[in-house]
C-alpha cells in the first residue's frame, strides 16, 4: 500500500470513533500524496505520521457556578498541533457539540490555513463543550475565568495565541483576556479579537467575512465572472456569515437567505443586515425575529432547507457539514456556480465531490475562510510592535493576502495536473511549507 493510505489507515484505527478528524485527514491526505511522490524522504523521517499527530494535546475540568448557586462541570480542550512555522495559533470553540474529533479536524485544518496566509503561525484548536445559549453574562464571565485559571499555564504570545470561534466572540475575549492578565500580570497579544481598547485590531472582526469574499470575488475574476448583480446565500448568522454578507453586498450582489441552527430566513429585497445585526450582535436572538420586523420576508424551521432556495453563489459560514450531496444537488440543479467556504468543513466529502464534477467553482474553507487568522496574525504583529494600523491599512493587507492566497492555490493545483481543483492546490500549496520547515528542524 501506498505511503499516504498506509498512514490514513493508521490514523483511523489509532484514532476510533472520530469521524470530523478522520474526514478532515481523509480530505487532504487524498491531496498530497504527490508531494511524497517528490520527496521520498519525507517516508523515512515519518513527516506525515508527524504531521497527524498534535505535538500536545490539554484537556482539563472547567467548574462553574450559574446565577442560581449551581455547580456545572464542562470539559476544556486545547490541541497544540503544530509549531514548525510559528506559535501555536487558531480558535476556541464553545458549543455543546465540542470534542476531540471536532478540534482534531479543526486543528489540522488551522495548520495548512495558517502556511497558507504566508504569515508565521503554527496550528491549533481549543474550547470547550460549555453552551453558551442561554447564560447571563455573569454566567459567561464566570466560565470564561475558569477556563482560563487552567489555560494560562499553556498559552503565550510566543506560544499558543487563541482567538475566538463558534460561541466565542468579542464578549468573551474580554473576559478570558481579563483573566489572563490578572494571573500572568501581564498585559500581552496571547490572545487575538481583542477589543479596540485593550490591543485588538480594527477590522480583525470584520477579516474572515470580508476576506471570503475578497477570495471569491477573485476566483470569479479569474474565470471572467464577477459578484456584481449576483444572487448570493450566506448560511449562518454570527461573525462570519454577517460580514461575509455585508461585503457581498457592497459588491453589488444580492444575499437573500441566512440562517441559524433553527431555520433560514428568505427576503427577495435583499437581507438588510442592520435588523440581523440588532438581533444577532445587539439582542443574541433568534433569527425567526427578522420575519416578525420585515414585511416582506419568510421564515422556515430548519436549517438545511436554505440549500433549495435559488442562487448563483453559496457561502456556507455556519458549521462542518452543514452542506450535503442532497443540498449540493438541490443548488447545482437551481444553477450555482461558485462556492466558498466562510465555516471550517462546511461541504461533505461527497458534497464536495459533486461539485467539482459538475464545474462548481470550489473555494474550501482553509483557503477561503484564512482571513480571520491572517488579521489575527496582523493583530500579533500591531502588539508586538505597540502600534496600531488604520482600518483601511489592516484592510488592504487582509484583500492582498486573500488575493495572494487565490492565486497560489489557483497555480499549484495548475501545476499538479488538477486545474481548477482548488481543494488540491490549497491542501498542497499549504503542506509543502509546514513540511519544508518540519524537515528542517530534524525529528521533533
Ligand atoms: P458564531 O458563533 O459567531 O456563529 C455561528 C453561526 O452558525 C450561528 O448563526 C449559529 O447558529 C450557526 N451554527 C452553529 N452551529 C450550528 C449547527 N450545528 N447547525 C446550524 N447552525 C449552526 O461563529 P463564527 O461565525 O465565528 O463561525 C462560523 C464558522 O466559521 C465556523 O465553522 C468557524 O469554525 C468558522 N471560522 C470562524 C472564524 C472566525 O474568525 N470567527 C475564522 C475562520 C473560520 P446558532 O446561533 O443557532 O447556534
Ligand atoms: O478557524 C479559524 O481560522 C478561526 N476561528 C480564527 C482563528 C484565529 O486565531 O484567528
Amino acid at each position: 500500500m501506498a505511503y499516504v493510505e498506509q498512514v490514513l489507515e493508521e490514523l483511523k484505527k489509532k484514532n476510533p470513533g472520530e469521524p470530523e478528524f478522520h474526514q478532515a485527514a481523509t480530505e487532504i491526505l487524498a491531496s498530497i500524496a504527490p508531494v511524497f511522490e517528490k520527496h521520498p524522504e519525507y517516508e523515512k523521517a515519518g513527516l506525515l505520521e508527524r504531521f497527524l499527530e498534535p505535538e500536545r494535546t490539554i484537556m482539563f475540568r472547567v467548574p462553574w457556578v450559574d446565577d442560581k448557586g449551581v455547580t456545572h462541570v464542562n470539559k476544556g480542550y486545547r490541541v497544540e498541533y503544530n509549531s514548525a512555522i510559528g506559535p501555536y495559533k487558531g480558535g476556541l470553540r464553545f458549543h455543546p457539540s465540542v470534542n476531540l474529533s471536532i478540534l482534531k479536524f479543526l486543528g489540522l485544518e488551522q495548520i495548512l490555513k495558517n502556511s497558507l496566509t504566508g504569515t508565521p503561525i503554527g496550528g491549533g484548536k481549543g474550547g470547550s463543550d460549555f453552551d453558551p445559549k442561554g447564560k447571563s453574562d455573569n454566567e459567561i464571565m464566570k466560565f470564561c475565568q475558569s477556563f482560563m485559571t487552567e489555560l494560562y499555564r499553556h498559552i503565550g504570545q510566543d506560544t499558543d495565541v487563541p482567538a475566538g470561534d463558534i460561541g466565542v466572540g468579542g464578549r468573551e475575549i474580554g473576559f478570558l483576556f481579563g483573566q489572563y492578565k490578572r494571573i500572568r500580570n501581564e498585559h500581552v497579544g496571547v490572545l487575538t479579537g481583542r477589543g479596540l481598547t485593550y490591543g485588538g485590531s480594527l477590522a480583525r472582526k470584520e477579516a474572515t467575512g470580508f476576506g471570503l469574499v475578497y477570495l471569491t470575488e477573485e476566483m470569479l475574476q479569474s474565470r471572467g465572472k464577477t459578484l456584481k448583480g449576483k444572487t448570493v446565500v450566506v448560511s449562518g448568522a454570527g461573525n462570519v456569515a454577517i460580514y461575509a454578507a455585508q461585503k457581498a453586498t457592497t459588491l453589488g450582489a444580492k444575499v437573500v437567505a441566512m440562517c441559524d441552527s433553527n431555520g433560514y430566513i428568505y427576503d427577495k429585497n435583499g437581507v438588510n443586515l442592520d435588523v440581523i445585526k440588532q438581533i444577532k450582535e445587539v439582542e443574541r436572538a433568534r433569527i425567526k425575529e427578522y420575519a416578525a420586523r420585515v414585511p416582506g420576508s419568510e421564515y422556515h424551521e430548519g436549517c438545511s432547507g436554505i440549500w433549495t432556495v435559488k442562487c448563483d453563489v453559496a457561502l456556507p459560514c455556519a458549521t462542518q457539514n452543514e452542506l450535503n450531496l442532497d443540498s449540493a444537488k438541490a443548488l447545482v440543479k437551481n444553477g450555482v456556480f461558485a462556492v466558498g467556504e466562510g465555516a471550517n468543513m462546511p461541504t461533505t466529502l461527497e458534497a464536495t465531490e459533486y461539485f467539482l464534477e459538475n464545474g462548481v467553482l470550489f473555494a474550501p474553507g482553509k483557503a477561503a475562510n484564512a482571513g480571520g487568522v491572517a488579521t489575527s496574525a496582523l493583530e500579533m504583529a500591531q502588539s508586538s510592535q505597540r502600534l496600531f494600523w488604520s482600518f483601511e491599512e489592516v484592510d488592504a493587507k487582509l484583500k492582498s493576502i486573500m488575493v495572494g492566497i487565490f492565486h497560489n492555490i489557483d497555480a499549484t493545483a495548475e501545476k499538479y495536473g488538477k486545474p481548477g481543483n482548488f481543494v488540491v492546490g490549497a491542501n498542497i500549496f499549504g503542506f509543502e511549507k509546514v513540511a519544508e520547515a518540519m524537515m528542517a528542524q530534524g525529528i521533533v
